[in-house]
């Protein structure tokens, strides 16, 4: 949907890729091989027990098997992965996000093999992976950093020394942590010492790492990233912000670019920041810096991601830059072909995570075989997901199914485009988040863009009754019912056009009517 016109053609490549071996799986496998494809690069798909039929594996021009389904065995097993790269003769490998594609030891495993990593160096995901390093690397460079330790914490007598400049309630993160993972909120003194024992102890489990450090805790932040993409001469851009903060339980929901929360002068300096924060880590390839942020003039650092992330799609639909194309060339040492002040910001993008899980069960995967599936098209949308009909959805994995990502000239079109898409999007056979992302976009205060990372658990009662239960203190919010009902009852207000009255139009599922016309089909036979 995007003419990408900033790329150009990979020919003039100092080092030029001929085959990526993709050591992921999923809607992320098909979108490198689509991007590799374009550049006329073959692709080397890997593939576990569980995933022989899965379509990465039918799209790449070869295939490797790695025996076993759990992730161990398999996706995140370095000796195997460097063994199949080897047998695979290909020059490069692109990990994708999530399992080692943020391990610096997996990068050097790769590069020792003879060849490319697509991504950063090892020593800046090293850099960037310890976030007490981290942090001190950004202060040095004045990037602004949330106040607590500038250390790893030695005892709980050391986590006292810093209660008075960074008060409560704080938080205690661990080094090697990072997403979510690691971290301990502590609201009084009398939970000090337990906290601290204990996120020592899970660091060290978990993370192999037992440093952790304070700092202040910042009550429902939004969060905010920066896409930035630079290339191995040390020339870097950003793509602006996206806003993650619909979130439940560290799960994105719902990102949107660029966020509502800043004003044109506001995005310029935190995306000037993220250029500093990336340059003084010796980045190359796209990464994101995060942001936490308390108000528009409160910004923090929070961490880097190094790698491509889920939501790397809202930030191409408003630049118009095709971010794995651009990882691929600058990993064949390619010049970015574009100044900061060549990108500019067009309309608004959404992407909806959707997930093979029931909501109205806490949220419980469901794992099964895809009877039938119907994507949404037309203006303004981009499905990328690997589902098909008649595709098993292993239990092993990740529960995201597809990414819906919608693009329009403002906000309010974009989100009409994105209830457009969700009415005409169809999964047959398994439970789908579907409908909380409709009554996501639905909400009032979504829709006037105030919410923060607290939004799912502050409107528990709101999804509480989409999904089940009537919710209470609800009656005098007029617009918040009407959204309601209107999803509950799987209905959309349609204004009729006749006399300012309103006409309701149900909607229907095709699948379901077909179901229905087979049964009764079969009956009659
Ligand atoms: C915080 C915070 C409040 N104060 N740090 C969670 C993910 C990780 N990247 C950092 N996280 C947080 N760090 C301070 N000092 C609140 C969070 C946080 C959060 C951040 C981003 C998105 C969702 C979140 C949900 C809960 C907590």
């Amino acid at each position: 949907m995007s003419s990408h016109n900033k790329d150009s053609s990979a020919n003039s490549s100092p080092r030029r890729i001929k085959r990526i071996m993709i050591a992921n799986r999923g809607e992320i496998a098909l979108r490198i091989i689509r991007a590799a494809r374009d550049l006329g690069i073959e692709t080397v798909a890997l593939y576990s027990d569980a995933d022989q039929f899965s379509l990465h594996v039918k799209l790449a021009d070869y295939s490797v098997r790695l025996a076993g389904n759990t992730p161990l065995e398999t996706y995140l097993n370095v000796p195997v992965l460097i063994q199949a790269l080897k047998d695979s003769k290909a020059d490069a490998v692109h990990p994708g996000y999530g399992f080692l594609s943020e391990s610096a030891d997996f990068a050097e495993a790769v590069t020792a093999a003879g060849a490319k990593f697509i991504g950063p160096s090892a020593a800046s995901m090293r850099k960037m992976g310890d976030k007490i390093e981290a942090k001190k690397l950004m202060k040095s460079h004045k990037v602004q950093c949330v106040p607590g330790s500038e250390n790893p914490l030695k005892d709980v007598e050391d986590l006292r020394r810093h209660v008075k400049e960074v008060g409560f309630p704080m938080i205690l993160k661990a080094s090697a942590g990072g997403g979510g993972r690691g971290m301990r909120v502590v609201r009084t003194e009398n939970d000090l010492a337990e906290s601290f024992a204990a996120c020592t102890r899970e660091a060290a489990s978990y993370f192999g790492n037992p440093a952790v450090f304070c700092e202040r805790y910042i009550e429902n932040p939004r969060h905010i990233e920066v896409q930035v993409l630079f290339d191995e001469h040390g020339n870097g851009v950003h793509l602006f912000e996206r806003d993650c903060s619909i979130q439940r339980r560290h799960q994105k929901l719902i990102e949107e670019a660029p966020s509502m929360f800043l004003n044109a002068e506001q995005r310029a300096e935190i995306g000037r920041r993220a250029v500093v924060a990336a340059k003084a880590a010796g980045y190359s390839s796209a990464g994101t810096i995060e942001f936490i942020c308390e108000s528009p003039e409160k910004i923090y650092f929070m961490e880097m991601n190094t790698r491509i992330q889920v939501e790397h799609t809202v930030s191409e639909e408003i630049s118009d830059i095709d971010l794995v194309r651009w990882q691929i060339l600058v990993a064949s040492g390619e010049t970015l072909a574009f100044k900061q002040e060549d990108i500019h910001l067009r309309g608004w993008s959404f992407e909806a995570r959707i997930n093979a899980e029931d909501p109205a069960k806490g949220f419980l995967p469901g794992p099964g075989r895809v009877n039938q599936v119907r994507f949404p098209a037309g203006p303004g949308i981009r499905v990328d997901s690997h589902l098909y009909a008649g595709y098993e959805i292993p239990q092993f994995y990740d529960s995201m199914v597809a990414k819906l990502i919608v693009w329009g000239p403002t906000r309010e079109i974009a989100i009409e485009r994105m209830l457009r898409a969700l009415s005409e999007f169809e999964i047959d056979g398994v439970p789908t988040t579907s409908k909380f992302h409709e009554a996501v976009l639905r909400h009032p205060l979504f829709r006037a863009g105030t919410f923060n990372t607290g939004f799912i658990e502050q409107q528990a009662e709101y999804f509480k009754g989409v999904f089940g239960t009537v919710p209470e203190g609800c009656e005098d919010h007029a617009s918040l019912l009407a959204a309601l009902l209107a999803v509950e009852e799987n209905r959309r207000p349609v204004d009729s056009g006749i006399g300012g009255s309103v006409a309701v139009k149900s909607e229907r599922s095709l699948w379901r009517d077909r179901a229905r016309l087979e049964a009764t089909n079969r009956g009659g036979a």
